[in-house]
C-alpha cells in the first residue's frame, strides 16, 4: 500500500501534501460542499459553520434564485461569521469548474452531495442522472488528484439506501447485497464503487455514507413526505380539498436530515475511512405517513377501495382527501427499506435523535406556518 496519511491522529486534516496542508494550517478546517443549496447541503453548512469551519459551496447557474435554503446563513452574521461561507459557480458535469474550485479553495474535507436526487425523475432523465450522479463523482475524485490533494483531503460520498433496491434481506446493513431498481440507484452504485476503488488505488481518505431516507421542512416539495405535509397543511387552511399520490404501500426508514448531516461529518473524523449505513431502524409505509400527518391536525383518515380506485376519506366529514394517480407509480419500485445502523453506533457513536412522529410534527408545523404566510406556496 501507498503511504497512508489517514492513519494519522491529526483530525484537523492538515497533514498531507504541501499546498493543501499549508492552507489548512493557516485557515483551520475548510469544507467544500457540492449540493450546498439542497436539503442536506443547507443543514451541513449550518453544522460546519457552528464548528468554526470555513465553508465553501458549489452552486449551479439557474434562471431563478436557487439559494433559498441557505439564505438565512447570509442573513445572520453570527451564522456565517464574517464571510466564512463562500459560494462558487460550478457543475458536476463540468470538470474544469471542479478543478478550478478545488485548486482555489484547497479544502480539507469535501462533501459530495450534488445529485439529480429524484428517483422517479431518473427514469425520464436517465442519461443526465448518470452524468451527474455517477460520472460527476468520478470527475470530482479526478479533480482532487489533478490538484495533487488525494493524500490531504477527506472525501464524503452521498450514497443511498436505494442501492439495496429489491429486498434481499431486512434490515439492510453494510454487508447486504445491492440490487438497484432505478437509473438513479444504478448511477449511485457506480459512485459507491468508484469511491472504494479510489480509496484502495490511491490511498485516499474516502467514505460512503449509505443514508436511508431523511426528511425535514427543507425537503424538496416533490418528495413524498413533503408533498404530504404541504398538502395536509393546505387542507387544514381550506386551500386544498384533496391531493394525489402513487404507491401508498412502499415502506421507508425515515429520519431527520439534521441528525444525518452530523453522521456525514463523523465519518470524516476517524483515523481510517470506512462506509456506514445511517438509518433509524424503523420502517413506515407512505400510508402511515399520511395518517400521521392528518392526525397532527386532529383529523382521521380511513381507506376505501382497492388499487388505483383506493381513496383516503376523512372520518366524520366523508370528504375524499387522498386519491391515487398512476402517473406517480414507478416502472420498478423499492418496496421496503429498513436500515441497521449498528456499525455507525459502534464506531461513530452515532444514533438518531428525532423519532418518526417528531419528524412528522416538525414538517407539519413548518408547512402550516408557510401556508399561512403564503397560501400560493
Ligand atoms: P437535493 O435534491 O435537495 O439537493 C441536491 C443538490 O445537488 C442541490 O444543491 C442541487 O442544486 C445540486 N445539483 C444537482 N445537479 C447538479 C449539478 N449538475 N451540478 C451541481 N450541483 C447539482 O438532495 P438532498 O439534499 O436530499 O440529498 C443530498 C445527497 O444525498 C444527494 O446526492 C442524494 O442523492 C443523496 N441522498 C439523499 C437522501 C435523502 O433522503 N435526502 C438519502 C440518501 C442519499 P440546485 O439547488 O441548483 O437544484
Ligand atoms: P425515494 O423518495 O424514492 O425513497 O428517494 P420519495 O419521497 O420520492 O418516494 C418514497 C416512496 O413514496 C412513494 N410515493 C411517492 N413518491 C413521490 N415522490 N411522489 C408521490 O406522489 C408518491 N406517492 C407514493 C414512492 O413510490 C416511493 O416508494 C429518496 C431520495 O431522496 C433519494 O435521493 C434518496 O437516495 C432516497 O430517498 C434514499
Amino acid at each position: 500500500r501507498l503511504s497512508n496519511n489517514h492513519n494519522s491522529k491529526d483530525l484537523n486534516g492538515t497533514t498531507g501534501t504541501a499546498g493543501a496542508g499549508d492552507a489548512a494550517n493557516a485557515r483551520g478546517k475548510i469544507a467544500l460542499i457540492t449540493g450546498i443549496t439542497g436539503q442536506d447541503g443547507s443543514y451541513l453548512a449550518e453544522f460546519l459553520l457552528k464548528k468554526n469551519y470555513e465553508v465553501h459551496g458549489i452552486i449551479r447557474r439557474a434562471s431563478t434564485f436557487n439559494t433559498t435554503r441557505i439564505e438565512h446563513l447570509y442573513a445572520d452574521p453570527k451564522a456565517h461569521k464574517g464571510g466564512r461561507m463562500k459560494l462558487h459557480y460550478g457543475d458536476m458535469t463540468d470538470s474544469s469548474s471542479l478543478v478550478k474550485i478545488i485548486n482555489m479553495v484547497k479544502p480539507t474535507e469535501i462533501y459530495n452531495l450534488a445529485a439529480q436526487s429524484h428517483v422517479k425523475v431518473s427514469f425520464d432523465l436517465s442519461e443526465y442522472t448518470a452524468e451527474v450522479d455517477a460520472v460527476g463523482t468520478l470527475r470530482i475524485l479526478d479533480a482532487i488528484r489533478t490538484c495533487g490533494m488525494e493524500k490531504s483531503v477527506r472525501f464524503y460520498q452521498a450514497s443511498t439506501s436505494e442501492l439495496y433496491g429489491k429486498v434481499v434481506e431486512t434490515p439492510q446493513n453494510e454487508q447486504t447485497p445491492f440490487y438497484p431498481r432505478s437509473p438513479y440507484a444504478c448511477a449511485k452504485m457506480y459512485g459507491f464503487w468508484i469511491v472504494i476503488n479510489y480509496r484502495e488505488a490511491y490511498d485516499m481518505y474516502a467514505c460512503n455514507g449509505i443514508l436511508f431516507n431523511h426528511e425535514s421542512p427543507r425537503r424538496g416539495e416533490n418528495f413524498v413526505t413533503r408533498k404530504i405535509t404541504r398538502s395536509v397543511a393546505k387542507i387544514l387552511l381550506n386551500q386544498m380539498e384533496y391531493f394525489e399520490l402513487g404507491n401508498l404501500d412502499s415502506k421507508r426508514d425515515w429520519g431527520h436530515a439534521s441528525d444525518y448531516v452530523e453522521a456525514m461529518w463523523m465519518m470524516l473524523q476517524r483515523d481510517v475511512p470506512a462506509d456506514y449505513v445511517i438509518a433509524t431502524g424503523e420502517t413506515h409505509s407512505v400510508r402511515e405517513f399520511v395518517e400521521a400527518a392528518f392526525k397532527h391536525i386532529g383529523r382521521e383518515i380511513t381507506w376505501r377501495g382497492k388499487g388505483v380506485e383506493e381513496v383516503g376519506i376523512e372520518r366524520n366529514t366523508e370528504i375524499v382527501r387522498v386519491r391515487i394517480n398512476p402517473k406517480y407509480f414507478r416502472p420498478t419500485e423499492v418496496d421496503l427499506l429498513q436500515g441497521d445502523a449498528s456499525k455507525a453506533k459502534r464506531e461513530l457513536n452515532w444514533t438518531p435523535k428525532v423519532s418518526f412522529l417528531e419528524l412528522v410534527t416538525d414538517m407539519m408545523n413548518a408547512d402550516i406556518e408557510l401556508m399561512k404566510k403564503n397560501p400560493i406556496a
